[in-house]
């Protein structure tokens, strides 16, 4: 045993999300979501593909729950795609029966094998009839009113059955590369920002406004009818990377490192748990960053049973001298991946973006946990890629010693930071139990512990990390 350990009880098991496995597009009634659309477009998939297949996970529910008991998986993190069950999304648009029966056998076919849901709301496929209609989050109003009875439908079917809910997943992801880079659906960007169009560089934050209103609505829905009697805990999922300046001696770059912090976690941090944005973006971004109401205040402010983590590397910072272009969205600073003496911070992967460093997974917990009084944390996403794999043999590809190493780093990291930082941390889903559409990426990337051959009518196949996982969490997790 080693000497860190994870509080008994400790809720583990792997994530993913509707558009990245289910395919069946149009099965039972689904209309588009903004990724089918966005899939459409010439250029904006690598490799030119779409989650019209993808993993098949919508035929083949059985086969996934049987490969989360062979691993050992006590949760199972999903998301549900809004445009089964209510096709164009919006209030007074029809439900759709059978998109939510197959969510409630899945939710049953989960408990008979001792598996707890846990249900992201929003995993960014927001319904095209929405995005059509009013332009989604850009229409604060409408898309709050819309989340809001989305999510009471859901509430409604599977909320006795369902104890772990996440409104949204990375508010950060849909706001900036849907609404910046253009590299998400909808695939706006901010290039436009001195066009006769308008200023376009208010786009992302307009978004990320609307994502907070929407969560407290729906989290006060769920508080004021649902959870006395279901008894379940409501909170979002931030994304973050851990960041380090890239001269440590450097005030501007120490700076530079907590404002990246600010701008990825704290605009949606700081608004749930102080109800304002940090000082560091309303005096980057001036009138650009909404204000809250006083009522939006109140809806926000104090909105989370728990925070919902995902995390996955570290950056290091380097601060920029110039003044802040109207479309930066970082702060202001440079993200590097080697620092002033030249260290590496951490191997590379298949993602540009991704570097695993598990020291800062310990740190970033920390921080939040100080920034924000101690609140319950789970950890909803962790799991890196691997370069090449893609291209391995399949016996080769199946050893993914990489990615047990990356979950062991990471997983001990996490144990120090709760038996010795003394962070209250009670669950982690590893992203992700299957090869999946990685979104831009296309399929070329995986996260899997599990191989998924496209070619070969979506057989799965465990790696070798699907093995290992289980037995890192048994030597952590405490007994009694
Ligand atoms: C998360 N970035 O996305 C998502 O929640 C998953 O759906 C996704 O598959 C997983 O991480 C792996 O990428 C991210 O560019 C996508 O910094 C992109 C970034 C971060 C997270």
């Amino acid at each position: 045993m080693p000497e860190s350990y994870l509080p008994k009880g400790f809720l583990w098991g792997f994530a993913t999300a509707s558009y990245q496995i289910e395919g069946a597009p149009h099965e039972d009634g689904r209309a588009d979501s903004i990724w089918d659309v966005h899939c459409r477009i010439p250029g904006k998939i690598a490799d030119g593909s779409s989650g019209d297949v993808a993993c098949d996970s919508y035929h083949r529910t059985a086969e996934d729950i049987a490969l989360l008991k062979q691993c050992g998986a006590k949760a199972y993190r999903f998301s549900l795609s809004w445009s089964r069950m209510i096709p164009l999304g919006g209030r007074n648009d029809p439900v759709n029966e059978k998109g939510i029966q197959h969510y409630v056998k899945f939710v049953d076919d989960l408990h008979a094998a001792g598996i707890e849901p846990m249900i992201t709301l929003f995993h960014w496929d927001l319904p095209d009839g929405l995005q059509k209609r009013y332009g989604g989050m850009l229409n604060k109003d409408e898309f709050v009113k819309d989340f809001e009875n989305y999510a009471r439908v859901c509430f409604m079917a599977f909320g006795a059955k369902v104890k772990y809910w996440i409104t949204f997943n990375e508010p950060w992801c849909s706001s900036i590369l849907g609404f910046s880079t253009g590299l998400f659906a909808p695939g706006r960007t901010s290039d436009r920002s001195k066009s006769a169009e308008g200023d376009s560089s208010t786009e992302p934050w307009i978004a990320g406004h609307s994502f907070l209103i929407a969560h407290g609505a729906a989290v006060k829905a769920y508080r004021d009818d649902f959870k006395a009697k279901d008894g379940g805990q409501i909170g979002i999922t931030l994304n973050g990377d851990w960041t380090e300046p890239w001269d440590p001696n450097d005030p501007a770059d120490v700076e530079a490192a907590t404002r990246k912090l600010e701008f990825a976690i704290s605009w949606f941090g700081d608004p749930i748990y102080f109800g304002k944005y940090p000082d560091s973006m309303r005096k980057q971004l001036g009138n650009r960053l909404p204000e809250f109401t006083p009522e939006e205040i109140a809806l926000v402010k104090g909105s989370n049973d728990f925070y919902g983590m995902n995390h996955y590397c570290a950056n290091y910072i380097k601060h920029k001298e110039t003044e802040p272009e109207p479309n930066d969205f970082v702060g202001n600073l440079e993200i590097l991946m080697v620092n002033k003496a030249g260290d590496i911070i951490g191997p590379e992967t298949q993602s540009l973006w991704l570097r695993p460093y598990p020291l800062g997974f310990r740190k970033l917990i920390k921080w939040l946990s100080d920034r924000y009084g101690g609140p319950t944390f789970y950890v909803t996403e962790n799991g890196t890629s691997l370069k090449g794999e893609n291209d391995l043999p399949l016996d080769q590809l199946l050893e993914d010693d990489f990615r047990c190493e990356y979950f062991r780093g990471y997983i001990g990291a996490l144990a120090d930071a709760h038996a010795i930082d003394g962070v209250d941390v009670r669950g982690y889903m590893a992203w992700s139990l299957l090869d999946n559409f990685e979104w831009a990426e296309g399929y070329e990337t995986r996260f899997g512990v599990t191989f998924v051959d496209y070619a070969g009518d979506q057989k799965r196949y465990p790696k070798k990390s699907a093995k290992v996982i289980g037995s890192i969490f048994d030597q952590y997790i405490k007994k009694e």
